[in-house]
C-alpha cells in the first residue's frame, strides 16, 4: 500500500487502484502570476538600465544573469555562448535539462533582447518569461523525459536573428540532425491578443506535427486559433534554414485585429494586436494576462508532449 501510494505520487496519477503502464506526467497548469513575476523583474532591469534590455546594453546582460541564475539554482546545465554583432558582444543562453535520449533533442526558445527604444516586455519578455517558468516547472517536478530537453534564450534577434543564427551555425551537421524539433515563443502577452500558431506551410521545415500539437493545446483550453505565416520574422527561421522541424505560437504585433478576430477572441477590432510593438510603452502595462497565461500553458503542453514527459 505504501509502495503503491509512492508510485502514484511519482507518476502524478491519482486514480486509486490503477497501475499506470507508463509514468506519464500531465502537462502542468503554469500559474500566470509566476510568469508575471519574471516580467516584473525584466521591467525593473530595464528601468534601472536606461529603459531597455537591448543587445550590447547593460539591461541585456542583467536579463541574462537573471534567467541563468534561476536555471542554475534549479539544476539546469547552462552555457553562455558569445558572439559579436554591430561591434558589440552578444550572448545566447543555452540550458540543458539533464537526462533523456541525447540523440533525440527537443528545443524551445525565444529571444531575450529588446529593441533599444523600450523595455520589450511583450517583445519578448513574455516568451522569455514563459519559457523560464516552464523550465523551472520541469525542474520542480523532476521530469524524466524520454527525449533530451534544451532551452535557448537568444541574443540580438532584433538585429536580424543574429544569436539564433550563430547558435545553429555553431553546430555540426550531425548535431543539427539530433534536434528533432524547435518550438519558438516570441510575443505571447499582446494587449489586444490573438492566438496564432505558426503555419507549418509558411516555413522551409515547418512541422505539421508541432502545428497540430500547439492547436490541440489551445483547443484543450477552449481557445480558437488561427494559423499565421510568420516567415523569417523570428528565431525559428534560423532552425528552419538548417533543416530542423519548427513551430511556435504568437499573440500578434503591429497588424490590426479584424472584426472577425475580435468576434472570436474579444478585444478591439481595427486596433493593432500590440500598439506598443517596438515602442517605449512596451512595459508591464502592455501585457494581457489571459493571453500570457494561455500561451504559457500551451508551451508547457507542447513541450511535455514532445519530450515524452
Ligand atoms: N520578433 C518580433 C520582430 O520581428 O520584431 C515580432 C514577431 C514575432 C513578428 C513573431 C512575427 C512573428
Ligand atoms: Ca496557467
Ligand atoms: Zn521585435
Amino acid at each position: 500500500m505504501k509502495l503503491l501510494a509512492t508510485m502514484l505520487l511519482i507518476t502524478g496519477i491519482t486514480v486509486a487502484g490503477q497501475t499506470p503502464a507508463l509514468a506519464v506526467k500531465a502537462a502542468p497548469d503554469i500559474p500566470v502570476a509566476s510568469v508575471q513575476a519574471h516580467l516584473a523583474e525584466f521591467q525593473r532591469i530595464a528601468t534601472a538600465n536606461g529603459g531597455n534590455r537591448a543587445h550590447g546594453r547593460p539591461g541585456y546582460q542583467a536579463s541574462l544573469n537573471y534567467v541563468k541564475s534561476k536555471l542554475d539554482a534549479a539544476g539546469y546545465q547552462t552555457r553562455i555562448q558569445q558572439f559579436t554583432s554591430s561591434g558589440a558582444t552578444g550572448y545566447n543562453l543555452i540550458a540543458d535539462w539533464p537526462g533523456g535520449d541525447a540523440n533525440n533533442v527537443i528545443m524551445a526558445g525565444g529571444h531575450l533582447d529588446s529593441v533599444s527604444r523600450g523595455p520589450g516586455i511583450n517583445d519578448n519578455g513574455s516568451g522569455s518569461a514563459g519559457l523560464l517558468e516552464v523550465a523551472l516547472t520541469v525542474a520542480r517536478q523532476n521530469v524524466k523525459p524520454q527525449k533530451h530537453l534544451r532551452f535557448g534564450w537568444w541574443g540580438a534577434e532584433e538585429l536580424g536573428l543574429v544569436g539564433s543564427t550563430f547558435y545553429v551555425n555553431s553546430l555540426s551537421s550531425a548535431q543539427r540532425g539530433l534536434i528533432k524539433g524547435y518550438v519558438n515563443f516570441d510575443m505571447t502577452g499582446s494587449p489586444n491578443p490573438g492566438y496564432f500558431v505558426y503555419s507549418a506551410s509558411g516555413q522551409p521545415t515547418g512541422s505539421k506535427a508541432i502545428e497540430d500539437l500547439l492547436e490541440a493545446g489551445f483547443a484543450g483550453k477552449s481557445v480558437q486559433t488561427e494559423l499565421t505565416s510568420v516567415g523569417g520574422r523570428s528565431d525559428h527561421a534560423a532552425f528552419a534554414r538548417a533543416g530542423i522541424p519548427v513551430g511556435g505560437t504568437f499573440s500578434g504585433a503591429e497588424v490590426r485585429k479584424t472584426a472577425a478576430q475580435a468576434q472570436k477572441w474579444g478585444g478591439q477590432s481595427g486596433v493593432a494586436f500590440d500598439r506598443c510593438y517596438h515602442q517605449a510603452c512596451d512595459t508591464t502595462s502592455n501585457i494581457n494576462a489571459t493571453s500570457l497565461d494561455r500561451h504559457t500553458d500551451v508551451i508547457a503542453y507542447a513541450l511535455y508532449s514532445l519530450i515524452g514527459a
